[in-house]
């Protein structure tokens, strides 16, 4: 029985090594790592739950310190990520130096985020680090997310439809004044200091407003237009993942799909022959056993060999990358890597719903299994094309 993991260990030692070749691909992938600065209380967290769609416990739980002030968030987790965050602490409470978080993530932290609520005027011990944090990097863009703007008009619901204009600084048209005032306020005290602002209201559900994510796609959308392109792709495939998955952005398979398929595309795209194929095969067989654990279902080697038999013979998958990099009509490293991408993608998916049926009690034939495999591998392909094809515009 052919097991390519077995192939790739005997070949180069043991999980060890596994464990050293992903973080070698971990430091070249793009991975966006998004620097949340902000008072306590203003909202940095918010940001976070909003774009990664991980409740308050998960985040809680998954920030490791990393310098007196600042702790690093990895989403879904530090074994591998599809997007950081690195969140300071204690501002306002304490006179915030960002020298050692300067010193530690100036090359690595590829947009600022500066939370800063609508109504607060004691701003002061956030512009002092902010100059420091802009005079380290001029080049590296400034977002300033307004938030709590439901201070300034207590007690109502927030406007609509939505009244702020879609300049770089956005103002509200015609709505109380309240609002208005706070923001060009900001927009002074913070002026030099930041490239574009967005005014966003993100509250919990319970708070009781009809429109919780107040602001959301003005959010991601001023993330997507600052970020580098080669970053921005990352966040366009989760983007594009959880419209397309609609309800199903919540399973906590996506964002491990969507990193290993990032890993798997790295791999393929390092012209050192060595590291492709191996690589990505175990690769996948981290894939198939984190999804197996994540659905609590058992694995042993019999499914995993009658798994990968039924999506794709017994030729093909001894060929399996290889195969697909003839089917795809480009050639070059881009092609290596959109194949590992969707070939990693698809894989991913049909193990996910393979694990889900048999827990509904449905043993999937393999010709279900076939099918889903060819469905997968053309939406994985059309991610990557569309998600590269915008992430260049
Ligand atoms: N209504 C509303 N509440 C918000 C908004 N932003 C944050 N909050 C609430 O304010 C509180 C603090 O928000 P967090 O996102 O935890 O703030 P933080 O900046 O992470 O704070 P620290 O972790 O203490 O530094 C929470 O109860 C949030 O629900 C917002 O835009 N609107
Ligand atoms: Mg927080």
């Amino acid at each position: 029985m052919w097991n390519p993991f077995r192939k790739w260990r005997r070949g180069s030692s043991s999980e060890d090594e596994f464990r050293r070749r992903r973080a070698e691909l971990l430091a070249q992938a793009p991975i966006p790592c998004l620097w949340l600065l902000g008072k306590t209380g203003s909202g940095k967290t918010s940001v976070v739950r909003y774009l990664t769609g991980a409740s308050d416990a998960v985040i809680g739980g998954g920030f490791r310190p990393q310098t007196k002030f600042s702790r690093l968030f990895s989403f879904p987790d530090d074994e591998l990520p599809i997007v950081r965050f690195l969140d300071t602490r204690g501002i306002g409470e304490a006179r915030y130096d960002p020298t050692d978080d300067l010193a530690q993530f100036n090359e690595s932290a590829h947009l600022v985020i500066v939370t800063v609520r609508a109504t607060d005027q004691a701003t002061q011990e956030i512009i002092d680090p902010l100059q420091q944090v802009r005079r380290a990097n001029p080049r590296r863009p400034v977002l300033l997310a307004v938030t709590c703007l439901h201070d300034a008009y207590p007690g109502a619901q927030h406007p609509v439809p939505d009244p702020f204009d879609t300049g770089l600084r956005p103002r509200p048209v015609g709505i109380p004044d309240d609002l208005g005032r706070c923001l060009e306020a900001h927009y002074q005290r913070f002026d030099g200091l930041f490239d574009r602002a967005v005014p966003i209201d993100l509250t919990p559900v319970d708070d009781g407003f009809k429109a919780p994510d107040f602001g959301g796609d003005r959010l991601k959308q001023a993330i997507l237009d600052l970020l580098p392109a080669a970053y921005r792709q990352t966040l366009l495939q989760m983007d594009q993942l959880r419209a397309a998955l609609g309800e199903m952005h919540q399973s906590r398979s996506m964002p491990i799909i969507l990193g290993h398929s990032l890993l798997a595309a790295t791999a393929a795209a390092v012209p050192v022959p060595w590291i492709d194929l191996p690589v990505v095969m175990a690769i996948q067989s981290h894939l198939i056993h984190r999804l197996a654990r994540l659905n609590q279902q058992p694995l042993d080697k019999a499914t995993l060999a009658h798994i990968t038999l039924a999506i794709s013979g017994r030729v093909a998958v001894r060929m399996g990358l290889r195969e697909l990099l003839k089917l795809i009509p480009w050639v070059g490293i881009a092609a290596n890597a959109a194949a590992a991408f969707a070939f990693m993608y698809a894989s991913g998916w049909v193990w996910n719903w393979y694990f889900l049926e048999i827990r509904k009690g449905h043993v999937p034939t393999a010709e279900e299994l076939r099918k889903m495999y060819q469905r997968e591998l053309k939406k994985g392909a059309q991610l990557w094309r569309t998600s590269h094809a915008e992430a260049e515009l």
